[in-house]
C-alpha cells in the first residue's frame, strides 16, 4: 500500500473578509466551535455561509480537514478562508457554499407529494455513504454524523445532500503508516495496534446506522424513556445492542435494509461493516432498484413534534460518549506507555 502524499498546505488569507463579503446578521446555526451566519460575495452577489471560529489548534484542524474534504460533491465545500481579527479576537472565517435547502429530516417531515419511500431512503443513504467513503479513503473520520449536519443545497427538485461540520473530525492513521514506525514488526503486530484508525471510522458507521434507522421509521433505535441526559438504561441498551424493528412501522421494510442496519449497529466495532462493505451492499449500490414501499417516517416525524429536539440531543450525547470511549482504547505512544516490560527495555537502552 502506498503512503499518502502530504497534501499541499493551504493557508488562510490575511486580507480583511469585509473587502470581499458583506456579512449579514442572519444566523444560520451554531456549530461546535463557532456560529454560522449568512454573507454575500460582493463581486458576484452569490449567497454564502460564513463560519466564525476563534483561532486555536482545534479550529485550525477543523479547517484543514474540512478543506481536504471539500473535493467531494456530498460534502459542503469551503470557498475561502480568512485569518482576521474579528470582534476583537483572532479568528478563522470560513466561507462555504450556502446550503439553502435546510436539514435532511426537516425536508422529509415537510414531504408532501405522497409518502416518503424506501427507495428515497436508499438514495439518501447512498449520498451520505459517498461522503463518508471519500473521508475514510482520505484518512479522515468525521465523528459527528447526525441529522443536523446533513443539509440540502436547494429546495426541491435536484437538491444535493451534503455533510458539514468538521469540528470533531480526526485524522486517522492507516495500517501502512503504523507499520512504518520503527516500534512495530509486521509479523507480530496485534490487531489493536492497527485499531485506532478503525475505531474512529467505525464510529461513523454506527452513526450511519442510526441515521438509516430513523430514515426508515421516523424514530431512533435507542432512546431514554424520559429524555434529558443519556440514561443508564439507554446506555445499557446501546452497549448490548438492544434495539428492534417494531411493527407496524417496520412490517413492510425490506429484509436487506434491516440486515444492513444490523451490520452497521453491530456492538463490536471490529465486527461492524466498513464503508466499503456498506457501499457495496445491494441496498445501497442498487438503490435505484430498492422497492418503493411507503414509509411512516414523514408522519412519525410530524407527530413527534417536540421530541425531535430530544432525539437530536440524545444523538449528540451518544456521539460524545462514543468519542470518549473510543479515545480511551487508543494505543499510547512509546513515551506515554508505562508497561513493565517496556520500561525494562527503556532502562536497558539508557544504561
Ligand atoms: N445554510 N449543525 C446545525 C449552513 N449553508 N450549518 C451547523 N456547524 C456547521 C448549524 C447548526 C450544522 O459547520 C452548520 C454548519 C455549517 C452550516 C451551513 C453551511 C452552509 C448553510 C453547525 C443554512 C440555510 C438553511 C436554510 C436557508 C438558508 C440557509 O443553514 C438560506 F436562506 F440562507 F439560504
Amino acid at each position: 500500500m502506498a503512503l499518502q502524499q502530504p497534501t499541499t498546505e493551504r493557508s488562510p488569507t490575511t486580507e480583511p473578509v469585509t473587502d470581499y463579503y458583506d456579512i449579514s446578521d442572519t444566523v444560520l446555526g451554531l456549530g461546535i466551535n463557532g456560529k454560522v451566519v449568512q454573507c454575500v460575495e460582493r463581486r458576484t452577489g452569490i449567497k454564502r455561509a460564513l463560519k466564525v471560529l476563534r483561532d486555536s489548534t482545534k479550529a485550525r484542524r477543523e479547517v484543514d480537514l474540512h478543506w481536504r474534504a471539500s473535493g467531494c460533491i456530498h460534502i459542503v465545500a469551503i470557498v475561502d478562508v480568512f485569518d482576521n481579527t474579528y470582534g476583537g479576537h483572532r479568528c478563522l472565517l470560513v466561507v462555504m457554499e450556502c446550503m439553502e435547502g435546510g436539514e435532511l429530516f426537516q425536508r422529509i417531515q415537510d414531504h408532501q407529494d405522497g409518502a416518503f419511500t424506501e427507495r428515497q431512503a436508499a438514495e439518501i443513504m447512498h449520498s451520505i455513504c459517498v461522503a463518508v467513503r471519500y473521508l475514510h479513503e482520505s484518512n479522515i473520520a468525521h465523528r459527528d454524523i447526525k441529522p443536523e449536519n446533513l443539509l440540502y443545497t436547494t429546495a426541491y427538485p435536484n437538491a444535493v445532500l451534503k455533510l458539514t461540520d468538521f469540528g470533531f473530525a480526526k485524522e486517522t492513521h492507516n495500517a501502512a503508516e503504523t507499520l512504518q514506525t520503527p516500534c512495530y514488526t509486521p509479523y507480530y503486530v496485534a490487531p489493536e495496534v492497527l485499531g485506532p484508525d478503525k475505531y474512529d471510522k467505525s464510529c461513523d458507521i454506527w452513526s450511519l446506522g442510526v441515521v438509516m434507522y430513523i430514515l426508515l421509521c421516523g424514530f431512533p433505535p435507542f432512546y431514554s424513556n424520559h429524555g434529558l441526559a443519556i440514561s443508564p438504561g439507554m446506555k445499557k441498551r446501546i452497549r448490548l445492542g438492544q434495539y428492534d424493528f417494531p411493527d407496524p412501522e417496520w412490517l413492510d421494510v425490506s429484509k436487506e435494509a434491516k440486515n444492513l442496519i444490523k451490520g452497521m449497529l453491530s456492538v463490536n466495532p471490529s465486527e461492524r461493516l466498513s464503508i466499503q462493505q456498506v457501499m457495496t451492499s445491494r441496498w445501497v449500490s442498487a438503490h435505484r432498484q430498492v422497492p418503493q414501499t411507503p414509509l411512516c417516517t414523514g408522519r412519525l416525524l410530524r407527530e413527534g413534534g417536540d421530541t425531535w429536539v430530544e432525539v437530536q440531543d440524545e444523538m449528540t450525547r451518544s456521539l460524545a460518549t462514543m468519542r470518549v470511549d473510543y479515545d480511551q482504547v487508543q494505543i499510547k505512544t512509546l513515551d506515554q506507555s508505562n508497561n513493565a516490560l517496556l520500561n525494562k527495555r527503556k532502562n536497558k537502552a539508557t544504561a
